[in-house]
Formats: C-alpha cells, structure tokens, sequence
C-alpha cells in the first residue's frame, strides 16, 4: 500500500521560482501546499504550479529509448541506445573533428544537470560548442548589465520590488510571465501607492493599471529610454554624487546622448512630448526605482543596446545597490539563470569565467584532467548557420524544442534534416524528436534531485517526489551513463556530489553546499565560502577592477524593415495558462480543458477595415512561412498591431514559421518581436472566440505507431484573465 508523502519541489515553469509541497501518493499528486516557508512566493502560485503537474503521468511520455531505422523509431534498450550514440558521437569527431558537433543545454533542467552537459561538451568531446536557450531570451539583457555594473542577473529580491515607490517595466507581461511576481506589484500599486510605469505595445494586466503607460512604436524603447536620460542629466534630476563616487564614463555618456532630443524621441517612438516629460519627471519623483524588463526589450536586432540603456538610466539616476531599486531582467525558465551559470555558453565556464582566459582555462583543466579548447564555441544561432554551411554535422539537444522555438522554424527545420546525426533527449515525442536519430527519454523536476536558480539568483533544492517513469532516467544519469561509454570516469553518486564540484570551481557558487539548502532554505548568488549569500548586488562597490559601475554609450538599431505587403505587425509572446509549445502543459488536461487553442488578437479597427469579424480565420503570411487561425477582436490591440501567442500546441501554428534569421549583432538572440505579414481573410466569420470542438494533436506516437486523438472540450475560453487565479 502507497503511503501518502509530502515532498518539497521548486516549480518547473517560469523563473519566479515558486516552491511548495507536494502531497502524493503512489504516482497520485494529492495536493500542491504552498508554505509561508517558501522564499520567492510564500503562500501564493499560479495556475501553472498548482494544477500543471498531470503531464508526468502522461501516457504520452517517453519510456524507452528510441532508435531511428528505416525511418521509422523502434523502442531499444538503454544499453543499445547509449553504445549506438556513443560510437556515433565518436566517429563524427574522428572524420570531422570535435567541433563539428553542437551541443544544446536545457532550462528546465538542473544547475547539476547544466554543470554535466557543459562539462561534456567540453572535457568529454572538446568542444565549446555548447548553448542554452537563455540565447533566445536573456542573453541581452546580460550583456547589458555585464557591461554596466558587472553580474549578468537581477541586481536584487522579488521582495525588493515591492519596496520601490516606483516600478518601472519595459515589453515584459508579468501578469501571464511572472504571475506571482506580478501580484507583487499590484499588491504594492494597490495598497502602498507604489507608482507604476509600464512601457508596450499591447494593453495587458499591468499596462491597463498603470499610472503612465507608454505604447511606443515596435523596437524603439532606446529612443525613448535616452532621450529621458539626457532631460534628466539636463535638468540635473540625477544622483550627482552617486555618479561621482560609483560610476564612470559620464561625459562619454553625455556626448553620446546629444542627438536623442525629446523632438527626435517623439518622432521615432511616436510618443507626446507630454508623456515623455510626465516619464521624467514620475523618475525625478522616486526615491527608490525598480525597473523590470524581458522579451519586448530584449528579442530585437537592438536588444543589448536597449538593454544597455535601461542600465544607463539606473545608474545615472543613482537606483542601484539599495533596497528597492535595481534591475531586474526577468528571467524566463525555472532554471535560466542557472544554465547561464553553469557556463552552457560558448564563451563561459561555470560562474561566467571566459574559456579565452588561459588562467581559467588552467584551472579547470587541473579540475577535470583534461586539455580544452580555447576558441570560443557556436552559439545557438551560429549552430543552425554552421549546419547549412555544412560545417555542423552533429547535434545534442536536452530538453528544448528547437524545431519550433527557434526563430524561421522552416529554416531550423530544414538544418535539422541535414544534419548526420541528431540526439535529442526529452521527457515527451517532441517536434524536434522527429528528426532524432536517437531520442532518450528524460525524467522531468519531480522525478530527480537537484538544484534550481531563479530570477533573483536564488538556488533552491528540489526533492525527488516519484521514481522515473517506465525506463526514463534523469538527466544527469543519462549524461554520466553516455562519459562513461565515451571513455571519461565519471562518477557521481548524486546531484550533491556534482553540486560540490561545481562550489569548487565556479566563484560565484563557492559556499553552496546541500545541507545549506535544507528543505526550504535558500542561498542568492555570490555566495561565500562560509555560506554568507548577497540578496542585494552592489551595495558598496561593482565587481569591475576599480569598484565603479561603467555607463556605457548605446547606439540605437531600427528595427528590420519589410516589403510594403507585409503591413501588419505580428507582436507575440506568452500566454498565462501555457508554457511555450506547450509539450508540458497541454498535456494537463485541467490546463488543457480551460484554455484555447491559440488565436490572434486583432484591433476592431483592422477588423473593420479587412471586413472581418470575431471568430474569422485568417491566414497571416511572411516572408518566410505562413499560419492559419482564429481572430479574436479586442483593443488590447491597437491599429495593424495583432498579436500572436507563441504557445500552440499545433506545429503549423507555430509563431516561428513568420519569424526571421535577423537577430540582436552582439547576442545573435533572434529578432522574434520584428515580424510582420499579409494577412488574409480565409473565412470572415465563425465561432467566436472560442475554437469549439476537437483537435488532432499532430505528433505521432512513436512506441505504439499510432496518431494519439484527444477530445477536450473548452467550454470558457477567455483568452486574457483579468486576474491570473491565485491560490
Ligand atoms: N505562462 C507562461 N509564462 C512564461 C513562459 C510561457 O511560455 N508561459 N515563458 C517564460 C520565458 S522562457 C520567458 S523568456 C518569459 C518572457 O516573459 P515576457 O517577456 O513577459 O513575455 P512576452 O509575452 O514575450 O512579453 C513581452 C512583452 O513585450 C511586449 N512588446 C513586444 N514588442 C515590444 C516593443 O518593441 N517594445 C515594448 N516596450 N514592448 C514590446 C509585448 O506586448 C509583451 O507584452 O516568460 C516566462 N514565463
Ligand atoms: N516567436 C517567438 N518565439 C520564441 C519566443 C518568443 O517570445 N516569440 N520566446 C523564446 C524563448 S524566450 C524561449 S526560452 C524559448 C522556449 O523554448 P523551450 O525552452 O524549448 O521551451 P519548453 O517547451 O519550455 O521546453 C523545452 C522542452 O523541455 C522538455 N523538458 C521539460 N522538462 C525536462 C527535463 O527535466 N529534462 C529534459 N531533457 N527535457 C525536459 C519539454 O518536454 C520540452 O520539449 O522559445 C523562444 N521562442
Ligand atoms: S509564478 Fe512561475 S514559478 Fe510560480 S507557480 Fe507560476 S509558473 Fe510556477
Ligand atoms: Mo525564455
């Protein structure tokens, strides 16, 4: 007989970081217990940690190895699969070398799990080719701070956010993206007076309960963000002593502000010279200013230099190192923050150490007792270029769907279909397991141990609640099971024992230890030897040579220009109830049952001007792919602004068939928020807004050779929630 367990988890979903209790029995979850213990969340989560767990029970998750023969998967033995990859892996590097094999990291897996795979790139097959899906969100946002105050992550607590008299967030949609940190603020606006200034494109949650919200043109928040900055350096509204004592750079800075007057910034962002003064003046106003941003900012061919500028802004104006200010680049996945960490990136080791240092390299050279390679590696997006170069040859990719995630998905695709060999490991048949040579099933957060980072920097443990699923294995046993067949003497007992080498090495880790992460104890990075951790970033000094933070000059990048056909803007992002392609969350069928299938959002005034109505189906065409869907009319949008979720669950509906190969010049982070399209009216009314009745879901099941049919009902569909349900 099963007896009823309580065992505490952190949250697989975004990068709030919740943790709670789950109370299961057998493979049953009972309940989901939020506890006042709990850092990041306390007693609240979202729909999402409280309700999106039934996927691990799925009948569609992968339980066995899977092996591609004449085209088609056949179930093998963890045995065969591991000796078939390891002696694949091995012979592309004999004909090639080990640099025509990439190798992609996973954001929803541990910082034990990242430590391995980076190491394996590295030490095992000698590569720097390693990267993680931190490159299609953040990695913006951490060359901004990298370059101006020295830490590539939030500056300081959720609970900080809450203490500033004025929140400041630029494109980001906490209130679907971070719904628990969104309450944070509302809670604050609501009951402390706490002033909110929103800056997007679309009406959601926050943007309609702002003080002052700004609907600036698509890609021009650089414009509006020094144009402020250089009134306020005017005006004197700025922190003259903290720019004196903490900061450097300030007449470059100011020259290089000269040509963004409030007549140039009114005719680029198509903001009143009136909103742009009530910016500067609620800023002159704040004692204590947060500013939070993500995708809106960060996914344009400029989004380091806007970045840059919103850092720029903090600094100028003396909001940083104190409580209630700072920056806060809100991180995306469970455990972005932690890949990044863990050093899956082609330019860094754990702890952000760069691989072209030979003082580094010679440390972990000593660590793992091999020679690495000093050039630094490919990033995501040079993978995908390397492969039609035919440079590429090989792929490994835990645990993120690429084929539909990555921008110009046709295009991805189309790499995939080159490469020699491609190795995806992933708990369920996803899109890109479909042009796998060899798909080895994974075990999702509650079936391992293992340690998350969230957006604050915080790293939490989360306990094993079942045992793996059929034959799946977590990830970090699959990368030790493949070392070892490639010849390396891996011998980790449990995540622990990685989580101590990595304290070894990676400074910023240096006193993280298991047992200071006990149940709900947390530790925010850097974090000393003697376990003393740093909630709050730069309160005396930056960690730059002579201790100052660095305002560095911005050049603004106009967003990439279309044909005169292509006159809608295709905005995308998140929706609330759904994560990204939704592999997870689709397969909750509470989830699943409550919320749509995707649908665009459009103005009544574009409705009205293409004759269409609620419910319409259109077809929305780019210059590189097309999708088919409903229409729902709503003035969240504005004008030939549509937007599209990015969280289908359908591949042919995937926002990534529109989207282009442009992408940010020093991140290489795609382009995804530049998009526009012909839209076509394929039928100008229909049920509205819901898309009643039943779906195929397209992905064949490998195991069984049979189309899986689901028939799930939508009886309420209200595609935006005024207030996300908390529990
Ligand atoms: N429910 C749910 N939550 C998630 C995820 C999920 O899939 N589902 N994914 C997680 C991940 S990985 C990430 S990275 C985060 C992303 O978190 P967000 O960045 O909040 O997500 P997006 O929906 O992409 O929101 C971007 C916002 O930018 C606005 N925007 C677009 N273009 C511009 C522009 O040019 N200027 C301005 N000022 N605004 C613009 C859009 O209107 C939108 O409101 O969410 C995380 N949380
Ligand atoms: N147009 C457009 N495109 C976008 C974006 C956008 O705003 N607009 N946002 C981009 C951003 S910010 C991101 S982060 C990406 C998100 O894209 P992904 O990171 O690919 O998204 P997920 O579906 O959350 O996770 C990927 C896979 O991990 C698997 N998985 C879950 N847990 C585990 C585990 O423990 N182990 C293993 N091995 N696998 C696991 C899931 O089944 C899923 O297939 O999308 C990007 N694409
Ligand atoms: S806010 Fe994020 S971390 Fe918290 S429960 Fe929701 S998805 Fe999970
Ligand atoms: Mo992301």
């Amino acid at each position: 007989m099963a007896r009823v367990r309580r065992t505490k988890t952190v949250c697989t979903y975004c990068g709030v970081g919740c943790s709670f209790d789950i109370w299961s029995k057998g493979r049953t979850i009972l309940k989901v217990e939020p506890s006042m213990e709990a850092p990041a969340n306390q007693i609240s989560t979202c729909v999402k940690g409280k309700f999106g767990w039934d996927f691990v029970n799925s009948p569609e998750r992968l339980t066995q190895p899977l092996l591609r023969r004449d085209g088609r998967f056949v179930p093998v033995s963890w045995e065969e699969a591991l000796a078939f990859t390891a002696s694949r892996l091995r012979k592309l590097r004999a004909q090639y070398g080990p640099d025509a094999i990439g190798y992609i990291s996973s954001s929803k897996c541990t910082n034990e799990e990242n430590y391995l795979m980076q190491k394996f790139a590295r030490a095992v097959m000698g590569t720097n080719n390693i990267d993680n899906c931190s490159r299609y969100c953040q990695t913006p946002a951490t060359e901004g701070l990298r370059r101006t105050m020295g830490y590539g992550g939030d500056t300081g607590s959720i609970h900080d956010i809450a203490q500033a008299d004025l929140v400041v967030v630029i494109g980001a949609n906490p209130a679907e993206s971070h719904p628990v940190l969104s309450t944070r603020i509302r809670r604050a606006h609501k009951l402390h007076g706490q002033k909110l200034l929103v800056a997007d494109l679309r009406k959601h949650d926050l943007a309609a309960r702002a003080d002052l919200w700004l609907r600036p043109r698509p890609g021009t928040d650089l414009v509006w963000l020094c144009a402020v900055t250089r009134y306020l350096l005017e005006q004197g509204w700025v922190d003259e002593r903290f720019l004196a004592e903490r900061t450097t750079g300030l007449a470059e800075l100011r020259a290089s502000l000269a040509p963004y007057t409030l007549a140039y910034a009114e005719q680029v962002t198509g903001l009143s010279r009136r909103d742009l003064l009530r910016t500067a003046e609620m800023i002159h106003a704040a004692k204590r200013m947060c500013v939070l941003w993500a995708m809106g900012v960060t996914q344009h061919r400029g989004g380091s230099e806007t970045s840059t500028a919103i850092c720029n802004l903090l600094l100028v104006t003396g909001h940083v190192g104190r409580p209630g200010t700072g920056a806060y680049p809100l991180r995306g996945h469970n455990n972005v923050q932690g890949a990044g960490d863990m050093g899956c990136a082609p330019l860094y080791l754990p702890g952000y150490e760069r691989v072209d240092d030979p003082a580094v390299r010679a440390k972990y050279e000593r660590a793992w007792g091999v020679p690495l390679p000093e050039n630094p590696g490919l990033d995501n997006h040079l993978m995908v270029e390397a492969i039609h170069a035919g440079k590429l040859k090989g792929l490994y990719i835990m645990g993120e769907e690429m084929a539909l995630v990555d921008s110009n998905a046709n295009h991805v695709q189309a790499a995939f279909r080159k490469l020699d060999l491609l190795i995806v490991q992933d708990v369920f048949f996803s899109k890109t397991a479909q042009f796998a040579d060899v798909v080895l099933p994974a075990c999702p957060s509650l079936e391992k141990d293992g340690t998350f980072t969230n957006t604050e920097r915080r790293i939490q443990r989360l306990y094993k609640v079942f045992d793996p699923f059929g034959e799946s294995r977590p990830d970090w046993q699959i990368l030790c099971d493949l070392a070892r067949q490639l010849g390396a003497d891996w011998r980790y007992q449990h995540p622990s024992d990685i989580m101590a080498e990595i304290a070894s090495l990676a400074e910023l880790y240096r006193g993280v230890r298991y047992d200071r992460l006990e149940g709900y104890r947390s530790l925010q990075w850097p974090v000393a030897e003697n376990g003393i951790d740093t909630p709050l970033l730069y309160t005396e000094r930056f960690p730059f040579p002579d201790g100052r933070a660095r305002l560095c000059p911005v050049t603004w990048q106009p967003p990439q220009a279309f044909a005169a056909e292509y006159d809608v803007h295709v905005n995308n992002g998140r929706m609330l109830e759904h994560f990204h392609e939704g592999n997870l969350t689709y397969r909750v069928p509470g989830i699943a049952a409550k919320v749509p299938q995707p649908y665009v959002e459009v103005s009544p005034e574009l409705a009205a001007e293409r004759g269409f109505a609620d419910g319409a189906k259109v077809r929305l065409v780019s210059p590189f792919g097309e999708v088919e869907l409903r229409a729902t009319v709503t003035d969240r949008v504005q004008g030939n602004q549509v937007y599209l979720p990015m969280n289908t669950w359908r591949d042919h509906e995937a926002v990534n068939y529109l989207t282009s190969s442009e992408c940010d010049e020093v991140t290489h982070t795609p382009a995804y928020k530049e998009v526009a399209v012909r839209l076509e009216v394929v039928e100008p009314s229909g049920p509205s807004p819901v898309v009643h009745g039943n779906f195929r879901l397209g992905h064949p099941h490998p195991q069984r050779g049979v189309e899986v049919e689901r028939k799930w009902q939508r009886p309420d569909y209200r595609p935006l929630v005024d207030e996300p349900p908390q529990v």
